[in-house]
């Protein structure tokens, strides 16, 4: 994909940015559209982009090598904003929610001292104009009902994983018990998949014409995709100045792939070791496996950066890292026999090129 394709990208953003700050539904003062310019520049189009991009990539192999018009990279580009503006709202709410930093190598939006709560607001604001631009400019076609529809999908079953990933953390009930891959790829199914994965190939099956209901294969490989390739060891093992965030999975006592995966491989000694308390006194402690235990975890789910790094310690210990980059070559491999069995070539080609830019990621 040039870089044509993407200065064309944030040319249709600043089209976007400007119908919205003049919306005749409101009446604008200087603040207010100040306001918002400021927040939507900050949140909207600074991170990859792959999820926007990805509408128009997918469309392009869909209309089989056809040359776009002028008016179909238009509206490929402004579904393509769309995504990214219901990334952005979910940022925006998730970072208050997991106390987060940073956000795309700047501080979260909620941080920023003249923000704070005033982010909630601005985060329904963001969700709100998605619907402002499907209508200003899908509201004629055909597929305009199945758009809206196929956006507000998306968004509950998003909620609803962002839902389960936070009350599996609850305080006072911190059983890792049900720290289990089951629950981990359902928690990473909703609350990425879908609007990771799913999304921006819905959007250009909607745009070609097509009928989703006839492309449930198609989805399942991208929800499939999407639940094997999650951020979570970035989270914990990526470059902080590459990833553009400091992960807080461990302190937020999420239940990640990698705690997952440690509470299987760990022994009882490994466990001793990282969840005796300081004073060495002694606790209770049970595998993940054992299934019916409260453990009390002495540095798994604390703020204090000695705890963190005794996690992290763990984890090399147990060479998740190996463990990880094994478990994503078969990931690999086992979605390629799924994409390759696919009829369509257009489609199998949809999906590589979705796969090449999520394997073996560095951010
Ligand atoms: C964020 O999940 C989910 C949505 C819907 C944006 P997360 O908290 O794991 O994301 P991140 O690690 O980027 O904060
Ligand atoms: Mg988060
Ligand atoms: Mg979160
Ligand atoms: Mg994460």
């Amino acid at each position: 994909m040039g870089s044509d394709l993407k200065a064309k990208f944030l040319e249709v953003y600043a089209a976007l940015k400007s119908e919205l700050l003049n919306d005749p539904a409101f009446e604008w003062t200087d603040d207010s559209r100040q306001w918002v310019d400021r927040m939507l520049d900050y949140n909207v189009p600074g991170g990859k982009l792959n999820r926007g991009l990805s509408v128009i990539d997918s469309y392009k192999f869909l209309q089989e090598g056809k040359e776009l018009t002028h008016d179909e990279v238009f509206l490929a580009c402004a579904l393509g904003w769309c995504i990214e503006w219901l990334q952005a709202y979910f940022l925006v709410l998730d970072d208050i929610m997991d106390s987060s930093h940073t956000r795309r190598g700047q501080p979260c939006w909620y941080k920023l001292p003249k923000v704070g709560m005033i982010a909630v607001n601005d985060g329904i604001i963001l969700r709100n104009h998605i619907p402002r631009i499907l209508k200003k400019h899908f509201r004629g076609k055909p597929y305009y009902v199945d758009l809206l529809d196929l956006f507000n999908e998306v968004e509950f079953q998003t909620a609803s994983g962002q839902m389960i990933d936070l009350i599996t953390t609850l305080v006072g009930e911190k059983d890792l018990s049900k720290y289990s891959l089951p629950i981990h790829r359902r928690i990473v199914q909703y609350k990425t998949a879908y609007y990771s994965f799913y999304l921006p190939v819905a959007c250009a099956l909607l745009m070609s014409g097509e009928n989703l209901d006839n492309h449930v294969d198609v989805k399942n490989i991208l929800i499939e995709m999407g639940t094997y390739f999650q951020d979570d060891y970035l989270d914990c093992f990526g470059a902080p100045e590459v990833i553009g965030k400091i992960g807080t999975d461990i302190e937020d006592f999420k239940c990640s792939w990698l705690v997952v995966k440690a509470l299987e491989l760990a022994n009882e000694e490994q466990k001793k070791f990282l969840f005796v308390s300081e004073d060495n006194a002694p606790h209770i402690y049970m595998s993940a496996a054992m299934g019916n235990g409260m453990l009390i975890l002495e540095n798994y789910g604390k703020e204090d950066p000695a705890c963190v790094a005794k996690v992290k310690e763990l984890y090399n210990t147990l060479n998740l890292k190996g463990v990880f980059e094994d478990y994503e070559s078969k990931s690999y491999k086992k979605l390629i026999n799924f994409i390759e069995a696919h009829p369509s070539k257009a489609v199998q080609e949809v999906l590589k090129s979705f796969l090449g830019k999520i394997y073996k990621r560095q951010k």
